[in-house]
């Protein structure tokens, strides 16, 4: 039903006609409205009745729309990826993030995402199959896109996992792994490279470990990373990054035992259902190869994370690590940073490679997506830079899944480098540290 025009301001009234008035008043306390905005495809293609929402105006191929709290449901139920714009508009707020719509722009939210998976999935139906992976605490769901031929049978081929958005304000490792899907999906037909990949292998893609996370770096705190537990102590969110159960809490160096801090470990190993869910998948099929994407500082780590000593495979890790370096200087110059990840960065302990190389031993990596440093706009990418950092990160990532699927399942490894090897770049002094750009007057435990 379309909702009457703003309510006026009631100046003078005898009572009469005052208490006459209190219901209205009293629903209008209860109404709580947002603005959202959407695509407009969105709009027509989910079948929305046009009288059924509060439209305002349509904008750069988006609709904009008043919406109660069932309307946000309704939405949600049929599938429409939106965005809530109030804070936007509001007279305080200042420049738009973008004019490509929405609070996050060109980047996907939650919902977002799960649109364009679903969009992605049905039309490929002969190269995809969406899978959830597990739900959120807060209820969303983890979604794993397989890339394969036959991906509805089981044909036990190796596999290769692409992690993204362990920590809710790195947003730009949502897209990495969401456009290497499309990228996969869109030239199988075209190009005989990525056909032989997908043909012979497994490519499973979850580009959002973290939804909560996200969608709360989105809508309430930029700088949020934790999902969002709440805490015993009444902090909220354990670092995902810092859960996994591989020398988790290995000492309070590399993880911390206290809830609010940014790097908190959570109770137990696993103890959130994000991490859970990447741990049953990981062991639950025959994976040869990770990389969980993370920004920013332009790094590639590997094992050990824990602690600054060698694995049996250091020489492997690093060989592989500068190699896929070397491809992705080769695209644009953008130097990353090969190395051991407690060396070439700090350690950690419960991250994500320690994990799934210390159960399996099959190369793992950390990439640290662009930009270099906070100068460059540390956890702020320009949407007009995401297709370019898609573009320099491909040729490693499909090197690595050849790789990958060229490995005997122990882990160990048939070498094969491509010809064109190229020297290793320089490497630089690094600085980083996980509170480094937060803003000090505000607190993490939010
Ligand atoms: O601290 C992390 O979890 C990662 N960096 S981030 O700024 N994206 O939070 C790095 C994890 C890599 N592992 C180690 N450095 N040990
Ligand atoms: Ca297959
Ligand atoms: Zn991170």
């Amino acid at each position: 039903m379309k909702r009457s025009p703003k309510r006026t301001a009631v100046i003078i009234l005898p009572v009469a006609l005052f208490l006459a008035l209190v219901p209205a008043l009293l629903e209008a306390a209860a109404d709580p409205a947002d603005i959202v905005s959407f695509d407009r495809r969105h709009f027509e293609s989910r079948g929305l009745v046009r009288d059924g929402l509060d439209l305002l105006y349509e904008k750069d191929g988006r609709v904009y729309a008043v919406v109660t709290p069932e309307d946000i449901a309704s939405l949600v139920s049929r599938g429409v990826a939106f965005t809530i714009e109030t804070a936007r508009l509001a007279p305080s707020a200042g420049r738009t993030a973008s004019a490509a719509g929405g609070l996050n722009g060109a980047f996907h939210s939650a919902y977002e995402l799960d649109t364009e998976l679903r969009l992605l999935a049905d039309a490929h139906p002969q190269l995809v199959r969406l899978q959830e992976i597990g739900t959120s605490l807060e209820g969303r769901p983890i979604q794993a896109l397989k890339i394969s031929d036959n991906p509805g049978l089981d044909e036990g081929e190796p596999a290769i996992l692409f992690l993204g958005c362990h920590h809710a304000r790195e947003w730009i490792s949502v897209e990495i792994p969401l456009l290497l899907a499309r990228h996969l999906l869109e030239n199988y037909a075209l190009d005989p490279e990525v056909r032989s990949l997908v043909d012979r292998g497994e490519i499973w893609i979850v580009p959002l470990v973290n939804p909560d996370g996200l969608e709360y770096s989105i809508h309430v705190y930029r700088y949020w990373r934790k999902n969002r537990r709440a805490n015993s102590d009444g902090t909220f969110g354990v670092d995902l990054n810092r859960n996994y159960g591989y020398q988790w809490g290995y000492d309070n160096v590399g993880s911390s035992p206290v809830p609010g801090s940014a790097v908190y470990r959570g109770t137990a190993p696993f103890s959130e259902p994000e991490t859970e869910a990447v741990r049953r998948l990981f062991l639950s099929r025959d994976f040869r190869a990770m990389v969980s994407f993370h920004s920013f500082s332009q790094l590639i780590l590997y094992p050990w994370g824990y602690v600054d000593l060698p694995t049996g495979k250091e020489a492997e890790l690093s060989t592989l690590a500068h190699t896929m370096s070397a491809l992705m200087a080769a695209v644009r110059g953008a130097v990353y940073v090969p190395g051991r990840a407690s060396a070439a960065l700090y350690t950690t302990n419960g991250d994500t490679a320690d994990w799934t190389f210390g159960v399996s031993g099959v190369p793992s990596f950390t990439v640290e997506l662009p930009p270099e440093d906070t100068a460059g706009g540390g956890f702020f990418n320009a949407e007009a830079e995401i297709e370019a950092i898609f573009r320099e990160n491909l040729p490693a990532m499909l090197y690595l899944t050849n790789y990958a699927f060229l490995s005997s399942p122990d882990g160990g490894i048939r070498p094969r480098l491509p010809g064109t090897l190229r020297r290793s770049p320089p490497r630089l002094p690094l600085i980083k540290r996980i509170d480094r750009d937060l803003p000090s007057a505000i607190t993490m435990n939010q």
